[in-house]
């Protein structure tokens, strides 16, 4: 017999993805570096359905039918690497290599490039969903060259979540590293959503004076409206345990540092290098950075800050419901900012990303799925050339009904000292987006002034310079 897709790479996430074909139909080739990961699979889930374990490289393509079709799943880097050395010398051409982890777009443009000389293509696919997606459904973000999708698309789509209307959380992204792109992209979006709920979180427990208790109920709440979507009924689930040791809120007897794999910065850092300003996913980086740094905090600790003036239980209630508003605000400056920067790789990379598409693979199986994106496959579709989010009338109306609570919650929140620095990003790119002027026009006055950097006029064509430490008067350069 012969396998129809491989699996190498058997940590969890592989072990689960390759589950995940077997339970599907699929007779799935499975290899790991050590030996023992392999054994343990077949030991404990082989009975799942038609594996073929394979203890060398050899065996393993072997084993698989042509062309062949092999899914990595190692370490992201250089485990990579090492991997595609070993097996490409034994592929040939018209064989895939898909890699399922979490490389940079960047590598994957390399990679995908280098094979494509020996023939083979290199499919950079994004997987989302952690390990109960890989093993029930994933959001799944597959590049690499179209005509590989043809035969692997089908066996994608089969393995991957299915949003509510049943549509596949699968779709090709687009050439070489556009699928790692919008994986990243993804993430990105992923932080941003975390910080904006954490933040949520702290006004409803230091304004509003909630226990984490009743901030779950909050959040179940919020849950079944358009904030509906994973990580607000998880975040209700982690604020409502209880720890078993000492009786409290968990989340009282976690350390408050936020840690980090990448892929958020690697969002802020492509989106400095594109010229798109995200900073709602920076302040989201940033905030677990500024977590971290223990010492700074500890000494900072007895800096001046005002004095708490706790809410009343009626004027608290209200107040939940202006967070919730300042919430889903926020949340929808922070996908302008995602879409905003796949948008603009669209045109440094010269790769054709469906925006709707991306926010309809989205809605299942990873970790920001939402009814929210539902809304946005919508804004596209109707739209394909939507300038931004916020250019849909729909996202413009409901930031209008929510902006003066949006509004008062920052108020809330600077008056008692509260760090939202999330809510405060998007709130102030809202409102540079509809400023009538920017102080740009300052800033390119100073320039001019210490650089002679030139400037454009509002009234004329055409670049200017002032002779400022001459008579000051204007010369056209
Ligand atoms: P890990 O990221 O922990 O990687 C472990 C696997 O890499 C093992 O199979 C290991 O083989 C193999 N490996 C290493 Br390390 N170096 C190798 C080398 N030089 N040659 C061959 N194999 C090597 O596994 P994971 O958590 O299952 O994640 C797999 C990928 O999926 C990663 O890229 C990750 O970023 C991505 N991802 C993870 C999640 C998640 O929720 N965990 C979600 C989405 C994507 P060994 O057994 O012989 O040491």
């Amino acid at each position: 017999t012969t396998a129809q897709i491989g699996v190498t790479g058997l940590a969890v996430m592989g072990s689960n993805l390759a589950r995940n074909f077997a339970r599907n139909g699929y007779t799935v080739a499975v290899h790991n570096r050590s030996a023992a990961k392999t054994h343990a699979l077949m030991e404990e889930h082989g009975h799942e359905g038609d594996f073929i374990a394979a203890e060398t490289a050899k065996e393993f393509v072997q084993a698989l039918e042509r062309p062949r079709r092999l899914v990595v799943m190692v370490k992201a880097g250089g485990p990579t690497d090492a991997v595609i050395e070993e097996f490409a010398p034994l592929l040939e051409p018209g064989d895939m290599i898909i890699d399922g982890g979490n490389a940079h777009f960047a590598d994957t443009r390399r990679r995908e490039a280098a094979l494509r000389e020996q023939g083979i293509h290199f499919v950079g696919a994004g997987i989302s969903g952690g390990e109960e997606g890989a093993l029930n459904g994933p959001s799944i973000m597959p590049g690499g060259p179209a005509e590989s999708y043809e035969s692997l698309g089908p066996m994608l789509e089969k393995i991957s979540a299915k949003a509510a209307d049943g549509a596949p959380c699968v779709t090709h992204v687009g050439p070489d590293g556009a699928g790692h792109f919008v994986k990243m992209v993804h993430n990105g979006i992923e932080y941003a959503d975390m910080q904006l709920i954490g933040e949520a979180y702290q006004l409803l427990r230091d304004v509003a004076g909630y226990s984490p208790a009743q901030i779950a109920e909050i959040f179940r709440t919020w849950n079944t409206g358009r904030l509906d979507s994973y990580l607000i009924e998880i975040t209700a689930e982690v604020l409502a345990h209880v720890d078993a040791a000492t009786g409290k809120p968990f989340v009282d007897v976690v350390v408050d540092q936020a840690e980090q794999k990448g892929t958020g910065r690697w969002t802020v850092q492509i989106a400095l290098d594109l010229g798109v300003p995200v900073s709602g996913i920076a302040e989201a980086v940033f905030a677990r950075s500024l977590s971290g740094h223990a010492s700074l905090r500890d000494a900072s600790r007895s800096l001046a800050g005002p004095k708490a003036t706790p809410l009343s239980a009626a004027e608290a209630g209200a107040f939940a419901d202006r967070v919730e508003q300042a919430l889903y605000a926020s949340k929808i400056v922070s996908y302008v900012q995602g879409f905003h920067e796949i948008d603009a790789a669209r045109d440094e990379y010269d790769w054709d990303i469906d925006l709707g598409k991306v926010a309809s693979i989205w809605r299942g199986g990873c970790i920001i799925r939402a009814a929210f994106l539902d809304r946005i496959r919508a804004a596209y579709d109707a739209r394909p050339d939507l300038p931004s989010l916020l250019s849909d009338e729909g996202f413009a109306q409901e930031i209008a009904a929510a902006q003066d609570d949006w509004r008062e919650v920052l108020v809330a929140a600077t008056r008692q000292g509260v760090p939202t620095p999330g809510f405060a990003a998007a709130l102030a790119y809202y409102d540079a987006l509809r400023a009538e002027r920017l102080p740009a026009a300052l800033t390119q006055g100073q320039r001019d002034f210490f650089g002679a950097h030139t400037y454009r006029r509002v009234d004329r064509d055409g670049s200017f310079h002032t002779l400022w430490g001459g008579d000051r008067s204007e010369i056209e350069s």
